[in-house]
């Protein structure tokens, strides 16, 4: 798909005053984290700095108090434009451009989500809540897609893990299962048997656990629009696109690994890992590159790294463990 976009417009020239002053927050913020200036700097690389002023920030759609995030990629933004135009989410169709033309009628306030499974505590928390009681940082992370692209997305979010333990997950749950809202009336993509609802996806223990593995709540320092995954979706920087389920009413702890939608419609296809890794072809094409969304349909295709580029934190998860049968 061919996608069209206006010439590059100095950045200084269209910075919203709104936009500085978030960015001297952010180095503030850093500053009494004691977080260094090395991630002051990376925030500040001029490609990132470039990539966010596209966006004028909607201040009713502003999250309060974000904290970034040292596990952050240096790497420009992909653009506002392109993180929120070309998605997949099947529950509004099958076309990357449907989730940005009908997702906007999808009623994300009040909105639940329960907790259960194997553990001492289940019960539910409301977004607010989410909201509130988990300090919500900016996570640059890429997002890489099985169909060889990828995106820079500036995430909004916190680690999965501190909401997980809340819940006091037992020692025999070694899967965490997620699973997004059915409705029909509000996902016209649920009247047709695309997928099996609701769509479904699943994580290993330790890998729901693992610090880089987030539930984000928003980007570009806004609340996630609906498109998405609003109002919380799981984001794991070192799989394939579509681990990250969206949209999220209940997490079950399990001892059984879980059915995950893509399973259930191609086991051969979409494994239960789906590992970014380009030593692993996908029966229908080769996964040893991809191109960045926002760069022209003519940009070099990048080497896909293994795990996405997040070998050195977690490769460890998969120690011995033949990543061609578990892809
Ligand atoms: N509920 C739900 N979650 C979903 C999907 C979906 O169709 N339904 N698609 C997945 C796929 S295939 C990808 S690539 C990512 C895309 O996320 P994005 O729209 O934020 O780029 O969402 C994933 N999460
Ligand atoms: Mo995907």
């Amino acid at each position: 798909m061919l996608i069209k976009r206006p010439p590059t417009i100095p950045a200084a020239a269209i910075t919203p005053p709104a936009v500085y002053a978030r960015r001297r927050e952010f180095l503030r913020t850093a500053a009494l984290a004691g977080l260094g200036a090395g991630l002051a700097g990376a925030l500040l690389r001029p490609g990132t700095a470039a990539a966010r002023t596209a966006r004028t920030p909607d201040p009713e759609r502003v999250i309060a108090g974000i904290i970034p995030s040292a596990y952050s990629t240096d790497e420009a933004w992909t653009s506002f434009e392109d993180i929120t135009k070309y998605n997949n989410f099947y529950e509004f169709g099958t076309e990357k451009f449907n989730p940005w033309r009908n997702a906007g009628a999808l009623r994300t306030r009040p909105w639940t989500v329960v907790v259960d499974g194997a553990c001492a505590r289940p019960g539910e928390i409301g977004i607010e809540d989410i909201l509130r009681d988990f300090t919500q940082e900016e996570r640059v992370y890429r997002l890489r897609c099985v169909e060889a692209w990828s995106m820079v997305v500036p995430w909004v979010g916190f680690p999965l893990g501190d909401l997980l333990r809340r819940f006091e997950p037992s020692a025999n749950a070694k899967y965490v299962a997620f699973e997004t809202l059915y409705d029909p009336k509000q996902m016209p993509g649920q009247r047709r048997p695309v997928l099996q609802w609701p769509y479904r996806e699943g994580l290993r223990m330790d890998e729901a656990m693992h610090p880089l593995t987030i539930l984000a709540t928003g980007l570009y320092g806004e609340i996630l629009p609906n498109q998405n995954g609003a109002p919380l979706r799981l984001v794991v920087p070192w799989k394939y696109g579509f681990k990250s389920i969206k949209s999220i009413v209940r997490i079950s702890f399990s001892e059984q690994q879980p059915p995950t939608a893509w399973n259930q419609m191609q086991p051969d296809e979409y494994g239960f890992y789906a590992n970014v890794n380009p030593h692993v072809d996908h029966p229908r094409w080769s996964q040893k590159s991809h191109r960045i969304i926002g760069e022209g349909l003519f940009s070099p295709k990048q080497p896909t790294l293994l795990f996405n580029g997040y070998a050195d934190e977690v490769a460890p998860l998969y120690a011995g463990m033949n990543l061609r049968r578990f892809y």
